[in-house]
């Protein structure tokens, strides 16, 4: 199949978010997300501002900041327009609609009032997307279904990732795609994003698997790589986040390259 630039991408996605991202993409040249998993707010918010240039989407885990206040969010989001990048909110849900409505609009985060991303796993069913769709959002927001994971004996494989693939191609009004190791659809509309990346293969001691950029977006098709530890941990985060950048992105024209 033919593979689309991000510009060519962008003009075929009728979701704003979607379109959003793919413009990103183009024109900072980078399918890099920077998984932004530290927990002292003026840290993270220092870490997201040196590798902001390099990236196209911070993904939080807003819950395990020791922290929170609205000044954070505001700050965060003033960094977003800065260096142009989408907020995903990695919450996960995984309850019953009437719950996740709660948990994606209440609360102490309000999540939809700042996260232009958010995902969730199907376990629940049907009815997880059902609910958080009915949420009213700030920014419009998009939902990426959990339909594989990265850690080692996780059980979303086989029937179950198939299963999600058609969930999403179901509610394509709000769901923009997956967090996959693998390239499940070739709708041009869904994204697929993949955790677990390091410049080498590897794993860390409780489960997580790595690959790296080329084989994640050249060999197996994903559309963005999300990094964590790789970046923070790194001597230099803003320099390991250029890495990536660079990684990321000459894996992708790879890849544009091979399909010709
Ligand atoms: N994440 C995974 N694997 C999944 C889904 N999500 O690692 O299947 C998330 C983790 C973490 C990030 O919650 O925030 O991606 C990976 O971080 P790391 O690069 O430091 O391993």
């Amino acid at each position: 199949p033919k593979v689309l630039g991000y510009r060519e991408r962008a003009k075929l996605c009728s979701n704003p978010i979607t379109q959003r991202l793919f413009e990103i993409m183009e024109k900072k040249r980078t399918n890099l997300a920077l998984s932004a998993d530290l927990t002292d707010s003026k840290q993270l918010l220092q870490l997201i501002d040196k590798t902001g240039p390099y990236i196209c989407i911070v993904k939080t885990h807003i819950d395990i900041l020791e922290d929170f206040s609205e000044d954070f969010i505001e700050k965060l989001s003033q960094l977003a327009s800065k260096h142009e990048f989408l907020i995903f909110e990695d919450r996960k849900f995984a309850d019953i609609g009437n719950t996740v409505v709660h948990q994606f609009s209440g609360g102490v985060y309000h999540i939809s009032n700042w996260a232009h991303i958010i995902n969730a796993h199907t376990v629940p069913g049907a009815g997880v997307i059902q609910g958080l769709k009915m949420v009213k959002t700030q920014n419009g927001c998009g939902c990426l279904l959990i339909a594989e994971m990265s850690s080692a004996g996780n059980l979303a494989t086989g029937d179950y990732t198939q299963a999600t693939v058609k969930m999403a191609e179901e509610n394509k009004d709000f769901v923009i795609g997956f967090i996959s190791v693998s390239n499940l659809s070739p709708d041009p509309e869904l994204v697929h994003m993949t955790p677990g990346v390091q410049l080498e293969c590897g794993r860390d001691d409780l489960g997580q698997q790595y690959l790296t950029p080329s084989e994640v977006i050249t060999r197996r098709g994903s559309d963005v790589i999300i990094v964590g530890r790789g970046i923070y941990q790194a001597p230099d985060p803003a320099e390991a986040a250029r890495q990536f950048q660079v990684a990321g992105y000459d894996a992708f024209v790879a890849r544009l390259t091979e399909a010709v």
